[in-house]
């Protein structure tokens, strides 16, 4: 092949990774890469500011597999390294590309704009490659080449950052093409054939002993793209399946949200007391997905699946979770003789709370047990940290929805900026009806600028903004009335025409009643979804979801927060009670941080 630009080879790689959309806010030191991003058929996106485009290109990898953004030296990549980290944690496929100054005049030390003034370049990479997978900056052309593709293989291998920087003086310089006519490895490589049988062979002599199996769908299926095959696996057999604090698809033998003592309790004794066999599908465990680490689950009865190994009791194997989960289904298919060992454990997840009754005040319990039955298949959902967070998580996905929110990283301001990024890869890829973005209104002015992406981009998203007069999450967990959890007032119905005044937008609110809000629920004209749409829902400073459901999981899990300062348990962050100091003190903590919600 001829000889192509640095900045073309790079371009086209990403086009290569149906990446049609790139994020970023430019600077004198990448302009004119960013003259050569067309011809890649990729648009370049520019956001309001850097972390936006990071936060969207996490989201838009979410649904294509890879994203991109583009960031100046310095100022530029630092706003952005929270969403760099975000991406880390999550395990998401994101390329940030950065400008840098020429090569003379980093070689000669020139002080040049956006650096420390020192003299030196390299510190903004030294800081980036402890949230990233590997980096580069392109300063040979010898390896310019080799340099992007090593990042951009092992990105896709590990599904997690990597950071490319392309000198001013490098974009136009000529190398050779050749290299792209070798596919990136987008599949994993596959398992050692007879270890994987020999795998496979010892789950399904566990699984035809078992009498009461369960399936755990976690963090780690849904970011292996695994979340099919799972579903799949828990529709034949019919088994008690249960995911970890996150969406799932309505199947008829779907439990429920397991969480350790933050379960529901029929839930929690099904998973720890009574199975003999436990399906652990990408266990992701943290504090947030574990009720705090109380979860309890026998090793030894226990099958674990990982992007990189499976554990079988206490046995690791060296047999990824891709060639394990898919060689499982084929034999799950074909043995009828493994189906309906176990059942769905019944509880109503949505008593109808009092407040619905009597129609008073919009009230949290009211809200989800409403929103829970809005949602439709070709639904996308996103989430914000905060009490919607938690409001999600006892909401049941239609088949063919998709929600998630930042489980791990929890960075406010994350939701609105992932969203767009995310609603635009669905709406190109032709996989979405309709995208619904539920923040709280502290969370949103962190990065309300995102709604001037989602209107200019036509994207006509239905956004739930819940105001509830400060950081009420926060104020739950500590500091109920003080200063430090309360907001400026900002007036939300302006910020549609603020944003994009040229663009149509429609405004509801403010909804302070459970009235009204079933009332615009039941408006056609809310679902037509022709244009940008904002509700604002006035909710009590303190009010939190499914207090209706004391005894249920979401609440329970909430009350583990409840006050880091009155913990008995070292290194435990919250408030622990007499049912979960009882699990405590029967699985002392494990190694931690390793969960995430699916
Ligand atoms: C970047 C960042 N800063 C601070 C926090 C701490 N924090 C977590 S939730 C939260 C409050 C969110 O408030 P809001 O979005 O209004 O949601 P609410 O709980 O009030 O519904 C804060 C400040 C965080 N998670 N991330
Ligand atoms: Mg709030």
């Amino acid at each position: 092949m001829s000889q192509v630009k640095v900045g073309d080879y790079l371009f086209q790689r990403l086009a290569q990774l149906g990446i049609k959309t790139c994020w970023g806010v430019p600077g004198d030191y990448e302009l004119a890469l960013l003259d050569l991003i067309g011809d890649a058929g990729i648009d370049f996106r520019g956001n309001a500011n850097e972390l936006i485009a990071s936060y969207a290109a996490d989201g838009y990898s979410r649904i294509n597999g890879a994203g991109a953004f583009v960031t100046t030296f310095g100022p530029g990549e630092l706003s952005a390294y929270c969403g760099h980290a975000g991406a880390y944690a999550e395990y998401c496929p994101v390329v940030h590309v950065v400008g840098y100054p020429g090569v003379k005049a980093m070689e000669n030390r020139t002080l040049m704009h956006h650096s420390l003034g020192t003299g030196d370049f390299d510190m903004y990479h030294e800081m980036v490659k402890k949230i990233s997978v590997d980096t580069a900056v392109l300063t040979d052309l010898n390896t310019a080449a080799s340099d992007i593709d090593r990042c951009l293989n092992t990105m896709l291998y590990e599904s997690r950052p990597v950071y490319i920087g392309v000198p001013v003086d490098m974009s136009h310089q000529q190398i050779s093409g050749e290299g792209l006519k070798t596919p990136l490895r987008r599949e994993l490589p596959p398992n050692d054939k007879s270890e994987e049988d020999k795998v496979v062979k010892e789950i399904m002599s566990m699984i035809k002993r078992a009498k009461k199996p369960v399936i755990i769908m976690d963090g780690s299926a849904v970011r292996n793209n695994l979340a099919v095959e799972s579903n799949r696996i828990a529709e034949i057999t019919g088994w008690t399946f249960v995911t970890t604090c996150g969406a799932n698809e309505a199947l008829p033998n779907y439990s429920g949200i397991y969480g350790g003592a933050g379960s529901i309790e029929e839930v929690r004794k099904v998973v720890e007391d009574d199975s003999d066999f436990v399906l652990w599908i990408g266990s992701f465990r943290t504090d947030f997905n574990s009720g705090e680490m109380t979860d309890f689950v026998d090793e030894k009865k226990t099958v674990d699946l990982q992007r990189f190994f499976t554990k079988i009791g206490s046995k690791k194997y060296d047999v990824g979770m891709h060639g394990v989960l898919k060689s499982l289904l084929s034999k799950v298919e074909v043995d009828s003789s493994i189906r309906a060992k176990s059942s769905k454990v019944e509880w109503d997840p949505y008593p109808l709370p009092e407040a619905a009754k009597e129609k008073k005040e919009l009230k949290q319990d009211f809200l989800w047990s409403a929103l829970d039955k809005m949602f439709k298949p070709g639904d996308l959902v996103v989430g914000e940290t905060g009490t919607s967070a938690f409001g999600l998580t006892a909401v049941r996905f239609p088949k063919g929805a998709i929600g998630y929110n930042q489980t791990v990283f929890g960075s406010i301001g994350y939701a609105g900026p992932s969203f767009t990024g995310a609603l635009k890869a669905a709406t190109e890829a032709g996989t979405v009806n309709r995208g619904i973005l539920i923040t709280g209104e502290g969370s949103l002015q962190l990065t309300p600028m995102c709604f001037a992406d989602l209107l200019k981009l036509d994207l006509k998203p239905l956004i739930f903004v819940l105001n509830n007069n400060g950081y009420t999450v926060e104020r739950l967990i500590h500091g109920k009335t003080a200063s430090y959890n309360t907001l400026p007032v900002w007036d939300y119905k302006q910020l549609c025409t603020v944003f994009g005044p040229e663009f149509p937008s429609k405004y509801y609110g403010p909804i302070k009643t459970c009235d009204e809000l079933e009332k615009l629920l039941d408006n056609p004209e809310l679902h037509k979804g022709d244009c940008f749409q904002l509700v604002e829902l006035i909710l009590g400073e303190l009010d939190a979801p499914c207090k209706s459901l004391r005894d249920y999981g979401p609440q329970k899990l909430f009350e583990t927060y409840a006050d880091p300062y009155t913990s008995p348990l070292p290194g435990s962050v919250g408030k622990v009670t007499a049912k979960i100091e009882e699990f405590n003190s029967r699985n002392a903590p494990k190694e931690v941080g390793t969960s995430m919600g699916g």
